[in-house]
């Protein structure tokens, strides 16, 4: 069977070359990230910014908050990150950032997703840094992942909507499809943003804090993918990251010049062939 990917680039993204190369393979590695201080050091800013969540799934970068409020939280993150990234990353920026509380019980469940699409992946990748502020595992809904399916192109991931001709093979999928990364509190969940990716119930009675912030590479040029009424995808330049936490992705912003249409011809793939393909990828490269 032939593989559809998106033709990654070899380009080094993580400093440490062991690390970058099971990266590039599977979309995805842990690493140790904010010293214990650092990290009652963050809880405590964050606290001193107010309540956030409840029962359910809160993420600040959905929520409706000011944006005095969001800019709060985006400095203190990037702050708190600003270290540990550049150790991390080679020439990468941070662009946006989220504060997630998952609340106990029902509802608290981030369906398995990819995040939407930030650069021209064929020559750049995005990475996220996912931090939990508790150490989480299956009980507490860590985050899962499906290693590999970074490189499966199932379309342009644009906002505020998937294209129906693509057919988004991901909403078929369980956890059960899924790999649950533990991590203790402070390490870091390091993946590509085209990474299936979610979170399944939080099943303890606390909540499951967590801290992520976006990054691109300094070099990228970035763009916003905007899903038009008519189906069709428009690629709109973003001059700058911060234009990403400023604009409502429901409305097309149109102060954002037009680059053009995204070409739609590629064959739809069905959620057999998605987990086909990112195992296939995930254990080539293991046995490579
Ligand atoms: O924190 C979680 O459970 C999910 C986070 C997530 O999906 C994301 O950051 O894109």
């Amino acid at each position: 069977m032939t593989l559809i990917t998106s033709q990654i680039q070899p380009r080094q993204i993580l400093q440490d070359q062991v690390a970058n190369t099971e990266f590039l393979q599977q979309g995805v590695v842990t690493r140790p990230f904010l010293s214990s201080e650092q990290l009652s050091h963050l809880m405590l800013e964050l606290e001193q910014l107010g309540s956030f969540g409840g029962t359910g799934f809160y993420d600040t970068a959905a929520a409706e908050l000011k944006s005095a409020q969001r800019e709060a939280i985006h400095n203190i993150l990037c702050a708190a990150f600003a270290q540990g990234s550049a150790d991390l990353l080679i020439d990468y920026e941070p662009v946006m950032s989220s504060y997630i509380v998952k609340g106990p019980g029902e509802d608290s469940q981030k369906e398995i997703h990819r995040d939407f699409r930030l650069l021209d992946e064929s020559e750049f990748r995005a990475v996220c840094i996912w931090v939990p502020l508790v150490d989480v595992d299956e009980r507490n809904g860590a985050l899962a992942v499906i290693k590999g399916s970074h490189q499966v192109d199932t379309g342009p991931r644009s906002v505020p909507m998937t294209p129906r001709y693509s057919e988004d093979p991901l909403l078929d999928l369980t956890f059960a499809d899924t790999e649950t990364v533990p991590v203790a509190a402070g390490e870091a969940v390091v993946f590509d943003m085209a990474l299936a990716h979610g979170s399944d119930l939080n099943h303890s009675n606390l909540p499951r804090r967590a801290v992520a912030v976006a990054y691109a590479p300094k070099l990228a040029p970035l763009s916003l993918y905007f899903c038009d009424p008519d189906d069709s995808v428009e690629e709109l330049a973003v001059p700058h990251p911060d234009v990403f936490r400023q604009i409502d992705w429901r409305v097309r912003p149109d102060y954002l010049h037009s680059l053009g249409r995204i070409s739609s011809d590629r064959p739809p793939v069905s959620s057999a062939e998605f987990l086909q393909q990112s195992r296939a990828i995930s254990q080539a490269s293991t046995t490579d």
